[in-house]
């Protein structure tokens, strides 16, 4: 069993209720238990601006499986939740399903590489997961508390 940190992101197709769509499968998925949710937050896009506002939120389970397991079922969740997989870098997205954190492990796969490659820089990673565990510590000993410090809110902000 292993803890696990989630990142979710929508900025098309009513992104709020993507977001809570996608928690209301993650709670029923085999597998998954004591489920706890961030807040939802409300930010502008990090990369090109000709884009709508994105909601991000930091979701965190107990995982009874396998990583790449996870993985196939939150892109499972992708799909059904119509995800268009677009060849722009950085374009709008229906739904994204990030794996943030996998217990203290360190995973350098094909499909797979975690911790996310870019939760130390990004805001709406980094407060959302200190709302669930401020305590944290990463894998490679860094605390979140640090990160905290050097990553500004910037127009991060709480939508509900
Ligand atoms: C592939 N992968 O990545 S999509 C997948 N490691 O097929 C996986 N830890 O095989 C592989 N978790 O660009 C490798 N997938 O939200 C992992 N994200 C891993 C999952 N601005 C992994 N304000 C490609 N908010 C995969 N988002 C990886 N700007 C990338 C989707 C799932 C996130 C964004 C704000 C945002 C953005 C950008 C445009 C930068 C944003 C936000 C993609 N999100």
């Amino acid at each position: 069993m292993n803890k696990v940190y989630i990142g979710l992101g929508s900025n098309l197709a009513n992104p709020q209720q993507q977001i809570t769509n996608a928690l209301n499968a993650l709670a029923e998925l085999v597998g998954v238990s004591d489920l706890q949710v961030s807040s939802l937050y409300a930010s502008k896009p990090m990369g090109p601006q000709d884009q709508p506002d994105y909601v991000n939120a930091v979701a965190c389970f107990n995982w009874q499986g396998e990583a790449l397991d996870l993985l196939d079922k939150l892109q499972a969740i992708e799909q059904q939740h119509g995800r268009v997989r677009k060849a722009e870098r950085w374009g709008p997205r229906t739904l994204d399903l990030d794996i943030v954190l996998y217990g203290n492990q360190v995973i350098n796969s094909e499909r797979l590489t975690v911790p996310h490659y870019g939760m130390q820089e990004r805001a709406f990673v980094l407060y959302p997961l200190a709302q669930l565990s401020p305590e944290l510590i990463l894998p490679c000993g860094t605390k979140l508390a640090d990160l905290l410090t050097k990553v500004p809110a910037g127009d991060l902000t709480i939508i509900n």
